[in-house]
């Protein structure tokens, strides 16, 4: 049976993160041209994307990580005045920023599959309920998933993390030997602040009691930035299942990491 891999385009990487709705083309075309390779040396992709600009900054403003917050009073935006709203408007925006990714596939010849979380996914955390088997059936097209706002069984909704999500489809799929995370900024985990952070400052393999810096810019994100991901892999690393993280700007390294050669990265490993 073939290999399957799971690579997580960071919303970071793929949009930029302070402005509304503003995605990066050039690398969202890079990064599928190196999934288009990674098919063509016989790999399966399965991707997921974060939600950068397309997601964090109104769930952020309408606190919709907390659910429904009937008694909080918020200043209405032009095009948004209740939490419900901002709920279909978030949704609106991922569709937006999967079907920029849809395209950029199609545009080199791939056909991939949309598979957008709130609907066919319940309730957030790893522990979330869903189909998956049902829903990732692996045929010639590429399967994309992506951070959403998802209903949850209290009737409310939640985000579900593309960080949640791979944990899911790397313990769930068969055969997926994989999974690599793209981001933007540096080359991994690293041991300083990336503003202090010098070369030697990667750490090359990463276990959950190792001592990082996180970048976490909780004012802007409404999901884990680097510690979820940190968590969330060495999660993965627990399956047996080999885990990179690595500068998404790089496209021969995602490779590399997507194909299991050596390259700069982190490689997270459970406890
Ligand atoms: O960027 C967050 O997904 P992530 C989803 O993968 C939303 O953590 C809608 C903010």
């Amino acid at each position: 049976m073939t290999d399957v891999v799971v690579v997580k385009f960071g919303g970071g990487l793929i949009t930029n993160k302070a402005k509304l709705c503003t995605p990066d083309l050039a690398i969202i075309e890079q990064l599928v041209a190196v999934v288009k390779r990674c098919l063509e040396s016989g790999l399966q992709v399965i991707v997921v994307h974060g939600a950068g600009s397309f997601g964090h900054l109104r769930a952020k403003y309408w606190r919709l990580n907390e659910g429904l917050l009937p008694g909080v009073e918020f200043a209405p935006q032009d095009d948004c005045s209740s939490q419900k709203d901002a709920v279909s408007l978030v949704r609106k925006d991922m569709l937006t920023l999967n079907n920029l990714i849809i395209t950029a596939f199609q545009k080199v010849g791939v056909s991939a599959k949309s598979l957008p979380p709130h609907r066919w996914a319940r309730n957030t955390g790893s522990g979330f309920s869903g189909d998956i088997l049902g829903n990732f059936t692996i045929t010639e097209e590429v399967p994309i998933t992506f951070g959403d706002v998802v209903d949850c069984d209290n009737g409310e909704f939640g985000i579900l993390s593309g960080d949640d999500l791979v944990v899911r489809l790397c313990r769930d799929i068969p055969n997926v030997t994989r999974l690599v995370f793209a981001v933007k900024g540096v080359d991994g985990i690293l041991s300083k602040p990336p503003e202090q952070a010098t070369e030697d400052d990667l750490i090359k393999e990463w276990s959950p009691s190792i001592v990082y810096s996180g970048i976490h810019h909780s004012e802007i994100d409404v999901t884990g930035g680097i510690e979820l991901k940190a968590k969330r892999g060495a999660e993965v690393a627990s399956f047996g299942i080999e885990v990179m993280l690595v500068n998404g700007e790089k496209p021969e390294r995602l490779f590399d990491a997507c194909i299991g050669r050596q390259t700069r990265g982190t490689k997270i490993i459970s406890e």
